[in-house]
């Protein structure tokens, strides 16, 4: 058994079932040894591509995804997708290659300091010295990446730990090869490494993990919650992402959030936890029905720029704060009660302890009125005018469509906004978007690992076709792996989302117009289908046609024209 089949053991014992890679001579045996155990090998095109899809395999399965990276550029190459995940909360596994333990800091190929590079973005990260040290290593790794706050763990694995014990010490004997006394040190000195890299390998077994409870809230917290809930007149839940980290009890979640009876509104990776259309659930004027709430409960998300820093929560009202992060409790607003606990666990253990009714319906019901005026509103937009594809129109239509089981990952800018308005989640678990990191190119890789953790369902990527060209080429890797996703590209011919801005202020449009180029045709070069989309009354058998397509077995990208819109005018994020 070589070093890369003991990686595989430690997968294989963790409950991993994909294995996103770009292969490099440094990493090929954890490569082989993975496949060997039935793990399935999946190689992307781009380094930052492999990470993002293990990124999502964590987000939908609660099993932390792994990736194999070559040494250097390899692990370079994924950085923005390990900061994305740490800021996402998301844990992720990589597995780097790395030069042998002699040659470090020689010279060798694409030796570089990756521990330095990689230690400020993991929230783990160690280097092994010897065959031994392997299995437990990557088990600190998986524990480390699951427990608690979530987050990207790195391990790196030399060549010479990696494969065979015979084969290595052939390497090491070509290398001492020099005569008289030097040479014989020289071989000696070799010998004796070889022997400590090997030695005690094979006293290490790899080993099933420990379930890992989440951090359950203190009773007296949730009384006091409780309390605070039974006196508030118009009280309203926020729940983000890290509400849904624990992905096999997200029903229990769900059941919880419907018994509180509280007006509701779902951030992230919470979209879709009520279904589509629950009456609690809110989906506009947020900042309105948080500045007229009297309690707001944050289960999951801080009140970072997404809630304007706090200030979109009345200043006379009770914020109660839950999360897994003690310093995001407190982040720009100190709340009336800070939990530090998982805040699905928290708002479960609150449904339990109150029996809420219906004592806000009238709250809800004034809220439930103006989320529907802008219903309306939206509707009203979304008319097929004279010339190329409403885009409002076109995530309508996108939403129709949905199954009970879809999943949809969101890439863009403005196209993307407008979509998360109006295209509806129909489950958990069921929409994927970058996080507080705001990263564009998310979609490809993010779309291969959902696919895979739900190969019956329909997963559609919505990119702008500014974000579509950094994933575009896994077009490749859907064609040759058997993924097919729907990618829908709202082709509005330019970065809108910053354009808009940008040359109203500064009156240039520098640096922000595209063209309306092929992306449909790149998508066929690349094994998939395309077709493309300038009419608004071809909009749903077009649609229809990417569904069957993709049920038949292809990837197919949709292009689509847009025409100009004002919808998302006035809205920007800093
Ligand atoms: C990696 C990365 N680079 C740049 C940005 C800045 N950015 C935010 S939105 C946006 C425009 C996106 O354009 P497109 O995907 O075409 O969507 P549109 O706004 O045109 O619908 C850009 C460049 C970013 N968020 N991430
Ligand atoms: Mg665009």
């Amino acid at each position: 058994m070589n070093g890369g089949d003991r990686i595989a053991q430690v997968l294989e014992k963790q409950g991993v079932r994909f294995l996103f890679t770009l292969c490099g001579g440094h990493i090929s045996p954890i490569l082989v040894g993975a496949k060997k155990t039935g793990i399935r090998v999946v190689d992307v095109r781009h380094e930052v591509d492999a990470v993002f899809a293990a990124d999502a395999v964590f987000r939908l399965t609660g099993v932390p995804g792994v990736a194999a990276v070559t040494a250097g550029p390899g692990v370079t190459n994924t950085i923005t997708a390990v900061k994305n995940a740490q800021l996402a909360q998301s844990a992720v596994v990589i597995l780097g290659g790395a030069t042998a333990t002699l040659l470090k800091g020689r010279g060798a190929l694409q030796d570089i300091d990756q521990m330095s590079l990689i230690a400020p973005h993991a929230k783990w990260s160690a280097a092994a010295k010897a065959v031994r040290e392997l299995v437990p290593l990557l088990e600190q790794a998986f524990a480390a990446a699951r427990s608690g706050v979530p987050g990207p763990v790195f391990l790196e694995c030399p060549v010479d730990l990696l494969y065979d014990e015979e084969l290595v010490r052939t390497w090491y004997a070509a290398a001492g090869k020099g005569g008289g006394i030097a040479g014989a040190a020289t071989r000696l000195y070799l010998q004796r490494h070889a022997r400590k890299l090997f030695s005690g390998a094979d006293r290490v077994e790899a080993s099933s993990p420990a379930a890992d409870r989440p951090r359950a809230p203190e009773k007296a917290d949730v009384r006091r919650a409780a309390d605070l809930l039974l006196k508030a007149k118009k009280p309203v839940v926020v729940v983000g992402s890290q509400a849904t980290l624990a992905a096999a009890e997200v029903p229990e979640l769900a059941q919880a959030v419907a018994a509180l009876s509280v007006p509701v509104y779902l951030a992230g990776a919470a979209r879709g936890l009520l279904g589509a259309g629950h009456t609690l659930q809110l989906r506009h004027k947020r900042r309105e029905a948080l500045r007229e709430a009297d309690l707001v409960v944050l289960a999951g998300i801080p009140a970072d720029f997404r809630l304007d820093y706090g200030r979109h929560i009345g200043r006379k009202a009770a914020l109660i704060a839950v999360n897994r992060e003690e310093a995001a409790l407190r982040q720009n607003r100190k709340p009336e009660l800070a939990v530090h606990a998982d805040p699905a666990l928290f708002l479960r253990s609150l449904a339990e302890r109150v029996k809420t009714g219906e004592r806000w319906k009238d709250w809800l019901e004034s809220l439930r009125t103006r989320d529907l005026e802008r219903e309306r509103e939206i509707a009203r937009q979304a008319e097929p005018g004279p010339e190329l594809i409403n885009p409002l129109l076109l995530c309508r239509e996108i939403d129709r469509l949905l199954a009970a089981d879809s999943v949809v990952v969101a890439d863009g800018g403005d196209f993307v906004a407008t979509a998360a308005y109006t295209v509806s989640p129909r489950a958990p678990l069921s929409w994927l978007d970058p996080g507080v990191f705001g990263t564009l190119g998310v979609g490809g890789g993010f779309a291969l690992g959902a696919r895979l953790c739900r190969p019956a369902a329909d997963v559609w990527i919505l990119y702008g076709d500014g974000s579509v060209a950094y994933s575009l080429a896994e077009f490749d890797t859907f064609a040759r792996h058997g993924i097919p996703v729907i990618a829908v590209v709202g082709n509005d011919a330019g970065w809108t989302q910053i354009a808009r801005e940008q040359i109203e202020i500064l009156k240039d449009d520098v640096g922000v117009v595209l063209a309306r180029t092929d992306y449909h045709k790149v998508a066929e070069g690349y094994g998939g289908r395309g077709l493309l989309l300038t009419r608004n009354e071809d909009i749903r058998a077009v649609l229809e046609e990417a569904l069957v397509i993709a049920r038949s077995g292809a990837p197919v990208l949709v292009n689509a024209h847009l025409a100009k819109t004002e919808f998302r005018k006035g809205s920007i994020s800093m």
